[in-house]
């Protein structure tokens, strides 16, 4: 695993609200992280479908977008051990430039063969948390290509979006009604072969395009939130219970539900 970013990887990142790094992962780590990925996603689909956030009805579309499992590392010590190494988080914080990070959620996001285009959207308005600074990581289990759906950025756009929710639905382009603007935008992809990881801040519209070959174009992904971040009165992946029992400006520092993955004091 690479150890270390440059100045200038960092400075890109700010300015774009992206960065890909290709060749992150070695050989071993890869097949490592493609291994522990498949058995924690073969255990969660052989589970009830009340665990699956989006397979409800194979048929509908989003099912069609990807096979969306959530929060793997509660239930898959593997994965834990892959998605919540410090190395992993004291880069992510790093780039983010924030003084700790905590997970908000990993999720694995398999593209199916044929599978439909993720449209345009941004991360942070679904979360329970408001931050500009924000950061997830989108490892590549397969070479992510413009035939099998890689993501797509739309540069810059972190430092002028806003934090009211936009629901991905089925068109593409739905967020260009709320952003007219970005419509000047130039998208760029984020094509990058497999072992190679991409970060984005929240805020920064992506999208990906649909999968036209017959293979899988899996993924796998975390979300961060910057320590110190309060609730702000949405649902999202909380528990009713947790959910019920937190009020609007709350810390959120549940070490089970929001772990702390790296903090600079520790160094
Ligand atoms: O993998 C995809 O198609 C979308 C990824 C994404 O939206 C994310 O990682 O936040
Ligand atoms: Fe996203």
């Amino acid at each position: 695993m690479l150890s270390k970013l440059t100045v200038t990887q960092i400075e890109s990142y700010h300015e774009h609200g992206f960065l890909i790094v290709d060749g992150f992962l070695n050989d071993d780590e890869l097949e490592t992280w493609r291994q522990c990925v498949d058995d924690a996603v073969t255990n969660r689909l052989g589970e009830s479908v009340e665990h699956l956030t989006n397979q409800v009805n194979p048929q509908d579309f989003y099912a069609q977008v990807f096979t969306q499992c959530l929060r793997l590392a509660d239930t898959n010590g593997g994965v834990r051990e892959l998605v919540y190494d410090p190395r992993l988080g004291k880069l992510t914080n790093d780039l983010a430039g924030t003084e700790g990070i905590r997970v908000w959620h990993d999720q694995a996001l398999i593209k199916p063969p044929h599978g439909n285009p993720t449209a345009w959207h941004l991360d942070v308005p679904y979360w329970s948390f408001d931050s500009q600074n924000a950061i997830s990581f989108w490892l590549a289990l397969d070479d992510a290509t413009l035939e099998n759906g890689c993501i797509w950025y739309l540069p810059g756009s972190h430092k002028t979006a806003r934090f009211d929710n936009v629901g991905i639905g089925h068109n593409v382009g739905e967020l260009f009604n709320v952003y007219p603007e970005w419509r000047e935008i130039d998208p760029v992809p984020a094509p990058c072969p497999a072992g190679s990881i991409v970060w984005h801040n929240g805020l920064c519209a992506h999208g990906a395009g649909a999968n036209m070959t017959n293979k899988y174009r899996r993924a796998m992904t975390c979300a961060f939130m910057p320590d110190g971040s309060c609730f702000n009165g949405k649902k999202n992946i909380l528990s009713q219970d947790l959910f019920e029992s937190l009020e609007i400006g709350d810390l959120l520092e549940n070490e089970e539900q929001n772990p702390l993955i790296w903090h600079n004091s520790w160094q």
